[in-house]
């Protein structure tokens, strides 16, 4: 794979493949396993993504940051004896491309069918995602369906974001849509959201753009071809539980999660495609 000037190809200290990105515009890594982007931060600027300080980056295991991408089921599956949030974190992807130019750094990767176990996805299809880098960074995740059957899946983008106090940030733009939490609802929200408690909504009807207003700044999250979208903190208990994660990280991090879940889960008939994007910037 030609590399371009700013970009070469690194590994962590546990051995794991990435790809590093340090040019004009911005700074970024992305690993091959689950193609999950663990840092992005534009020049001059704060980083825009968070990942824990207990992250050991092992193999087959999911990264505690970045952006999980969650395919091609989202959370739970109804085989509970499936892995959370699908196959494709935890699975390796092969480095497709890297261009650059005008200091627009694109990288594009596709997951081998040929490593997802068929009982977990028996449809002949393929999966790739592009990041766009510049001082905002755009991943567009396309699901292709190269069988003679319609298929449909839950999927989402699950970005970790960066806050220096979460009990002083809050979520605008989701008002007017709707949310399922912790198996209730669904309920309306009509205000801001702020967080002082374990937070897990699932929104549908969700506007295309919502900003993170924290005391660092504003950070604006736009999707395309998504009306879900996830917000997750998981305060003091679950904290506890979690895997690489520290007691106290909930404080500095919060997931607004790009998604395709419920009424609106991805349904691709043969021959066509569907693309999940979210796009992300400090205002
Ligand atoms: O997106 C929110 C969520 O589904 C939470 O319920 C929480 O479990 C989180 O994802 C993290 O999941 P993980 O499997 O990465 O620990």
């Amino acid at each position: 794979m030609k590399l371009s000037p700013s970009v070469s190809i690194e590994h962590s200290d546990s051995g794991l493949e990435y790809i590093n990105v340090a040019s004009d515009t911005c700074t970024a890594k992305i690993y091959l396993q689950g193609a999950q982007l663990t840092q992005f931060t534009p020049a001059g600027k704060k980083p825009l993504i968070w990942v824990s300080s207990e992250e050991d980056y092992q193999e087959g295991k999911s990264i505690r940051g970045g952006i999980p991408i969650c395919w091609p089921w989202f959370g739970v599956n109804s085989n509970p004896d499936w892995p959370i949030h699908g196959v494709a974190r935890t699975n390796l992807w092969r480095a497709d491309e890297v261009s650059e130019n005008d200091g627009v750094i694109r990288v594009s990767l596709t997951l081998p069918m040929t490593q997802i176990d068929e009982t977990y996805w028996p449809h002949k299809s393929t999966l790739k995602v592009e990041f766009i880098l510049t001082e905002k960074l755009e991943v567009r995740l396309t699901t292709t369906n190269l069988s003679d059957q319609t298929i449909t899946f839950t999927q989402a983008l699950h970005t970790y974001f960066p806050t220096p106090a979460i009990e002083e940030t809050k979520v605008d733009g989701l008002q007017g849509s709707k949310f399922i939490e912790f198996g209730e609802g669904p309920f309306d929200q009509n205000e801001l959201v702020g967080f002082a408690r374990e937070t897990d909504m699932v929104y549908t009807q969700a506007p295309a753009k919502q900003r993170i207003i924290t005391p660092d700044g504003i950070i604006v999250v736009g999707r395309e071809n998504s009306t879900s979208c996830v917000l997750w903190n998981p305060w003091i208990d679950k904290s506890k539980r979690l895997s690489n994660f520290a007691d106290d990280e909930y404080h500095t991090m919060l997931c607004l999660e790009a998604a395709n879940v419920m009424d609106d889960s991805a349904t691709v008939a043969p021959g066509q495609s569907h693309t999940l994007g979210t796009t992300i910037s400090w205002v």
